[in-house]
């Protein structure tokens, strides 16, 4: 068993409490995929279809069986169809939490809680002008008032086109209107798309595939973009701070409340209401010497980038947190929970307190959580943590001494007055520093964890072997925690891990070489650095140009979908470690990997192992470099010897800037034979 662990995680506090787990007898998410046994095939090539009920259908194309579903739908159509939903799915996710972000925004215009309030008026200002609303001589909150109705009639919008659309350079403006992808409304889409994918109605496997690229952009230029956008005006913009990360932030003579989900709306008024002196004072007479907050996936994220609130861990640790048997409350909201954690509090004195109203979790305590009563709310789930402190077994708790330091709180406003000075704010050093070959290129590394890979591992090969080669790395999401207990988001990291290009940059401004850029929606970020670096010119003037690549190595989510479609809608192509849902249609598989290049500029590319992967970004930087032009890179680094997989596929073109981004292992369409 041993063995078996070990291949679990590259995270020692990870294979610590898995440890704790085993000899306590509990269940983990590991343990379930075992006992899946082996995953249905169909269903991972995309091949089944329940959008009726004469089915559910699977088909085999090329294979034994059906060619066709029950009504007569291809393969190709099935397999778009489900993609589709797929999107929807995520898309409606990260839309729904901005639409509470903005909710909580025209709250605080009310001027009347006394929680939600105009953190960053110069963010506020920032849209307002940007948006067109009156500013002179107006209030804040009446500011914050037209805006949050502004975004919220985005989410209502009909037709038209969002507003966001056109903060993407014109290029993809035409691509988008040539494919019909412009996304009109940000309910709409996801309505819309929902009801091509419903018996009868669109089976045209691109057009349905189209129809995905512009519900995603309605997700990356629409819920997600006003998302992060109004938490920024709300909770205030991030900076770059300390913190720490991993299990090991727990303690042992403290009250531990972990923040699990994603919606900062309660978690950052928990971070409030812990330091309440009333709070503090009934937890010191329960015998414990403070309130310790800490977070799990990506509200964890949202309260580290702005209040430096260490992290727990990421998304397969969530189990294993309260196997710590430090938890005294384990408080979830919306998104990458596991239903398996009410089983598990059974095991150890947690109490597992879900808040949202879209979200019940049977065996969980819910306490309801509304905006306008967040404080209360707040203060109440804290005492829920402070009356159950006297259930924990001091002789039970065992928390690994593992954390390690990072710097968290970038955002394209602060990499633009870092990299310019506080009085000429501006990525000119950056793009000087791509175009002269120094820093090679950009490289969005984000999304999940897998228990299908170990834990960890992929993101941090790959995004070791993307920093070695000089390529500058921004992150978000559970890859940014990964990277962070891997040592990665510490300043130190460069001298470390680092090629001598981006050591330079980063000795110059202090900058660690991998940027923690927040949560999952914060993944358009990334979109609207990339938007900075084609407005100040000379490496590209639309994204597809740039030299710049995505990955999610380890996703699991439909958010990751979601999100991976819009970069590459957008011009960005992105490579992730499973493939997606679509092997089932050699059509499909070739439409995303090879032909929506003809469309968008970018395309997907499949592959499990990191180190390809890397090397196939690194070649497709190196590509982008080449068509503009750009010589190629400052400091030529021999690519690392493979780990576990095949020879990289394109170390014949290292450093000449002529590779091309290979569909990886990607097999095409397998048959199965049943
Ligand atoms: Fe089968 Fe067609 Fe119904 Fe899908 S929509 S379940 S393929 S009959
Ligand atoms: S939490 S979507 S596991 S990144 Fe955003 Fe982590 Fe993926 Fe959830």
């Amino acid at each position: 068993m041993a063995d078996e662990k070990t291949k679990r995680s590259v995270d020692p506090a990870t294979l610590y409490t898995l440890d704790l787990a085993e000899k306590a007898g509990v269940e983990t998410v590991w343990d379930r995929l075992a006992a899946q046994k082996t995953q249905c095939k169909f269903g991972k090539q995309g091949i089944c279809c329940r959008n009726c009920f004469m089915g559910p259908c699977r088909v085999n194309p090329g294979g034994k069986g059906a060619q066709v579903g029950i009504c007569g739908i291809s393969a190709d159509a099935i397999v778009a169809r489900n993609l589709l939903k797929d999107v929807c799915v995520g898309t409606a996710a990260h839309s729904d939490h901005g639409r509470e972000i903005v909710k909580a925004l025209a709250l605080a215009a009310t001027g009347k809680s006394d929680v939600y309030k105009i953190r960053s008026p110069e963010k506020l200002r920032a849209l307002a002008e940007e948006y067109g609303i009156e500013r002179d001589g107006r209030s804040n909150e009446e500011i914050a008032g037209d805006l949050a109705q502004l975004f919220l009639a985005e989410f209502g919008k009909q037709d038209g086109q969002l507003l966001n659309v056109s903060r993407a350079p014109e290029e993809q403006q035409k691509n988008w209107a040539a494919a019909e992808a412009i996304p009109r409304g940000i309910d709409r889409e996801v309505v819309t798309s929902m009801h091509l994918t419903h018996i009868g109605v669109d089976n045209d496997p691109e057009h349905l595939i189209m129809a995905s690229v512009r519900t995603s952009l309605a997700d990356g230029y629409g819920g997600s973009m006003i998302g992060t956008d109004v938490s920024d005006v709300l909770f205030g913009k991030p900076h770059p701070l300390r913190s720490r990360v991993n299990l090991g932030v727990l303690k042992a003579d403290q009250i531990n409340i972990l923040v699990h989900g994603h919606e900062p709306t309660l978690s950052d008024v928990i971070v409030a209401a812990a330091t309440d002196p009333e709070l503090l004072a009934e937890a010191e007479a329960k015998g414990a010497k403070g309130i310790n907050l800490a977070g799990i996936c990506c509200t964890a994220n949202e309260i580290l980038m702005r209040h430096g609130v260490p992290v727990a861990g990421n998304f397969l640790q969530q189990e294993l947190a309260l196997m710590t048997g430090a938890v005294d409350v384990m408080l979830i909201d919306v998104q990458c929970v596991f239903p398996a954690l009410t089983e598990m509090q059974k095991s150890v004195h947690t109490k597992v307190v879900s808040t949202s109203p879209k979200a019940k979790f049977p065996g969980a305590l819910h306490i309801e959580f509304h905006e306008d009563d967040a404080m209360k709310t707040a203060k109440e789930i804290i005492r829920v943590a402070i009356d159950n402190f006297g259930n924990r077994d001091p002789d039970k708790v065992d928390i690994p001494d593992i954390q390690e330091n990072l710097v968290a709180g970038f955002t394209t406003e602060v990499v633009s007055d870092i990299l310019g000075g506080k009085y000429r704010p501006s990525y000119r050093p950056l793009n000087d520093g791509i175009a002269t070959g120094r820093i090679r290129g950009v490289a969005g590394v984000v999304g999940c964890n897998n228990p299908k890979f170990k834990h960890d591992e992929a993101h941090v090969l790959m995004v070791k072997e993307l920093i070695r080669n000089d390529v500058l790395v921004l992150q978000t999401g559970c890859s940014a925690i990964a990277c962070g207990k891997a040592g990665l988001l510490a300043p130190e990291a460069a001298l470390k891990y680092a090629g001598e290009g981006i050591q330079e940059i980063c000795r110059a401004v202090g900058l660690p070489p991998v940027l923690h850029l927040g949560s999952c929606v914060d993944n358009t970020r990334i979109l609207t650095a990339c938007a900075e670096l084609v407005k100040e010119g000379g490496i590209g003037d639309s994204f597809d140009k740039l030299p710049a690549v995505g990955a999610a190595p380890e996703w699991m989510s439909a958010k990751a979908i979601a999100i991976g479609m819009y970069f590459v809608g957008s011009g960005i192509s992105v490579v992730i470690g499973q493939s997606l849902p679509v092997e089932g249609s050699e059509y499909i598989v070739d439409l995303l990997t090879s032909t929506f290049d003809k469309h968008f500029g970018a395309t997907w590319t499949f592959e499990p192992d990191p180190i390809k992967a890397a090397h196939a970004m690194i070649d497709h930087i190196d590509k982008k470099r080449a068509d503009l032009g750009l010589p190629g890179p400052m400091y030529d680094v021999p690519y690392a010897p493979k780990t576990g997989g095949a020879t990289p596929t394109a170390q014949a073109s290292r450093g000449n800037g002529a590779a091309t981004v290979s569909v990886g292992s990607c097999p095409g369409a397998t048959r199965i034979e049943d």
